[in-house]
């Protein structure tokens, strides 16, 4: 694997979690990018990933170029369609929604991606995503056609999770979903952990550092925060080195 792989690795080893500021293009006034992304730089963020689920085509490329001017983190891809691929991201996660049984969202649009990805020099990272349900209808659940795993059903969702590790995957990806209710629960967040040998990304929901630091105790090794940062820019003040 690549670098940003490795450092995830390394991190973990080193007992450092993670943190990775979600930016949606659909919903950043790119007026303000120096302005959020020098706040992003004096945090604990560690990542910046970008995507959504409504994005206009060649707007990821445009954001990720302007982000680029005001920041060293590595920028990953988190796209919710091929149209999202850009060579300005450092690398994708490469996402198979391992939580629903749409062929498209599994292999399809992967095979499709292909013959772009070959023109790019990004890091592709395999990563498994499950989406569990949060209590409302979220925009992954919509686009892609698919339903979330109960969020009762711990036997199903760690073995979606081992399913994908054993499928080769690099990452797993739990995902509450953008604007979540509620976040992932620390029980399902252990469960996981406990199945893995990969690293464990969590996001959805997560608004403040006690959801934060309760995610990385149940054993996150990188959590994923966007809403509250689109909402209330005063929460990186809360997150300074
Ligand atoms: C969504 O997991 C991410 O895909 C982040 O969710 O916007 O709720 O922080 P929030």
């Amino acid at each position: 694997m690549g670098k940003i792989y490795q450092n995830i690795e390394s991190s973990i080893l080193k007992n450092e979690k993670l943190l990775a500021v979600l930016i949606d293009p659909d919903k950043f006034v790119i007026a303000n990018i120096d302005t959020f992304i020098q706040k992003v730089n004096v945090s604990i963020a560690t990542h910046i990933f970008v995507g959504g689920s409504y994005v206009d085509e060649s707007e990821t490329g445009v954001l990720i170029g302007e982000i680029k001017k005001y920041t060293q983190l590595p920028i990953l891809l988190f796209p919710g369609d091929i149209t999202q691929l850009t060579s300005e991201a450092d690398g994708l996660l490469f996402l198979s929604l391992l939580s629903g049984r749409n062929p498209d969202y599994l292999i399809g649009k992967h095979v499709q991606a292909v013959s772009k990805l070959s023109k790019m020099k990004l890091e592709v990272i395999p990563t498994g995503y499950i989406l569990i349900e949060n209590g409302k209808i979220t925009a992954v659940e919509k686009v892609t056609n698919t339903k979330p795993i109960s969020r009762n059903n711990i036997l199903s969702i760690k073995d979606t999770a081992k399913a994908g590790e054993l499928l080769g995957m690099k990452l797993i990806y739990l995902e509450a979903g953008s604007g979540a209710l509620q976040p992932i629960t620390t029980g399902i967040i252990s469960a996981v952990k406990n199945e893995l040998n990969i690293p464990l990304i969590v996001g959805g929901g997560i608004k403040n550092k006690q959801q934060l630091e309760m995610a990385y105790n149940a054993g996150a090794d990188l959590v994923v925060i966007g809403t509250a940062f689109e909402e209330d820019e005063s929460f990186f003040d809360e997150l300074r080195k």
